[in-house]
């Protein structure tokens, strides 16, 4: 397994629509261990494969606390159950140090491969329903910061740009 980089705003990649993929082999596998680990390695709750740059309809996940139960949705469809929509400061690993506060549907159905490419079915809430959402939106090329005004956006692209420039320099 490896750490990848992660792609940050305004990666024009990051604005790209994810290909669905045929279904789960070994090559796909290899992906979402290299999405896991990578993830692990900045501290993330969730990444979608297009911030390394891979334009796949895959995203990995662990909301646990011991950072040992780790998620995979392959093929994902997301489906809202109801029409409350709950606000949480949210973050991305593609936007860092940013946050701010996005509202989305409280609940939702999600639908999708695992990694054995099994299909299956479950309700998200809470925390889950929020990142299984954020992590979609990467799937269609939409990061968090696209919900916020042109303003804040603006000001969080210079930020993150300044940031990445800071570390470059400094390695
Ligand atoms: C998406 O976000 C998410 O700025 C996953 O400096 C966000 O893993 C799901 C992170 C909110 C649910 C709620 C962000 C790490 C991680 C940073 C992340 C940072 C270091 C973000
Ligand atoms: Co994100």
């Amino acid at each position: 397994m490896t750490v990848r980089a992660i792609l940050t705003v305004p990666d024009p990649r990051l604005k790209l629509v994810s290909k669905p993929v045929a279904g789960v082999d070994d090559d796909l596998r290899a992906l979402m261990d290299d999405m896991v680990e990578t993830m692990y390695d900045a501290e993330g709750i969730g990444l979608a494969a297009i911030q390394i740059g891979v334009d796949k309809r895959v995203i990995v996940m662990d909301l646990s606390d011991t950072r040992d139960r780790p998620r995979y949705f392959v093929n994902p469809v997301v489906t809202p159950l109801t029409d409350e929509l709950k606000p949480y400061s949210e973050g991305c690993l593609s936007v860092p140090e940013i946050y701010d506060e996005v509202e989305r549907p409280a609940r939702v159905k999600i639908s999708y491969l695992d990694y054995g490419g099994a299909p299956r079915e479950e309700i998200a809430e809470d925390l889950f329903a929020v990142c299984i959402q954020h992590e979609m939106d990467h799937l269609e090329g939409i990061v968090f910061i696209d919900y916020l005004s042109r303003l804040k956006r603006d000001r969080a692209v210079r930020r993150v740009q300044k940031l990445v420039k800071s570390k470059g320099e400094a390695a």
